[in-house]
């Protein structure tokens, strides 16, 4: 795959306005033996792509699983990584994010300038994100680790101020995130007025439990929507392609999704 393979792919789908569901595994959670299954199935779905990271690293195989993600992937599988610990070369690329709604240096420039060689080296993709965290009522494991305040809810001209920031600084994506597992995900006025602002594609995730919420995400503009916890219970997998059915058209067929 050339250098920007994964982003030129990305870039593609946003700008013929075919929103893409995107999962997040969080090597932590995910057993390695099961994942290339899963990927399948999920492929199988209608699943677009994978994320694989997270803020936090407690056991050491995230090269472990990626290998096994890799095994069955046909689509990208891009590392959203929780730091300097999780990079790998058998990923198809990774999202370098600057958490550009906190002011902490070490995340918008500090620990970029200490992987950059590292992900040269590697040869993986990089896609220079502006990962913004949005507040919901709970502190999310993001925002404490990576001591950024989040952007308030209720200001979407905020964000949008941020993202275009982000677009003139010349970065490839904007990331709204809610926080794995936020009980509030990201508003979808928020996602409207950015998209309205900005050219680049708008990743969305954090706290999406249902295709409804999936498709609010979708028809407010959601480039990629992302979904990790969720699908982190075996039980919940048969709802994959209701999921990747309600991204791809902006809608849910069924009102039992509601
Ligand atoms: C977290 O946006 C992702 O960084 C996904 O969040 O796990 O809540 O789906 P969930």
């Amino acid at each position: 795959m050339s250098r920007t393979a994964v982003y030129d792919r990305i870039v593609d789908m946003h700008q013929r306005d075919m929103p893409q569901l995107y999962v997040l595994v969080d090597p932590d959670k995910a057993d390695p033996s099961q994942l290339p299954g899963f990927v399948a199935d999920a492929e199988e779905a209608g699943v677009d792509g994978f994320l694989i990271g997270g803020s936090l690293a407690l056991l050491p195989r995230f090269e472990e699983c990626i290998r096994a993600m890799k095994v069955a992937a046909r689509t990208p599988v891009v590392i959203f990584p929780g730091g300097l610990h999780q990079l790998s070369a058998e990923a198809d690329a990774i999202l370098f994010l600057s958490i550009i709604s906190g002011r902490n240096p070490e995340q918008l420039i500090g620990q970029h300038v200490l992987a950059a060689p590292m992900i040269r080296e590697l040869g993986i993709e990089p896609i220079s994100t502006g990962y913004m965290i949005i507040a919901t009522d709970a502190v999310t494991s993001t925002e404490y680790m990576s001591y950024s305040k989040p952007l308030p809810r209720e200001k979407p001209e905020i964000a949008s101020a941020h993202a275009l920031a982000a677009e003139m600084l010349g970065m490839k994506l904007v990331y709204l995130e809610a926080g794995s597992g936020a009980p509030q995900s990201v508003p979808a006025e928020i996602i409207r007025m950015v998209r309205g602002l900005v050219d680049i594609p708008v990743i969305v995730g954090g706290g999406i439990r249902t295709p409804a919420a999936a498709a609010e995400k979708a028809a407010a503009g959601a480039s990629i929507v992302i979904v990790g916890n969720h699908f982190e219970e075996s039980d919940n997998r048969s709802q994959l392609r209701s999921f990747a059915d309600a991204v791809h058209t902006g809608r849910t067929n069924s009102i039992t999704d509601i």
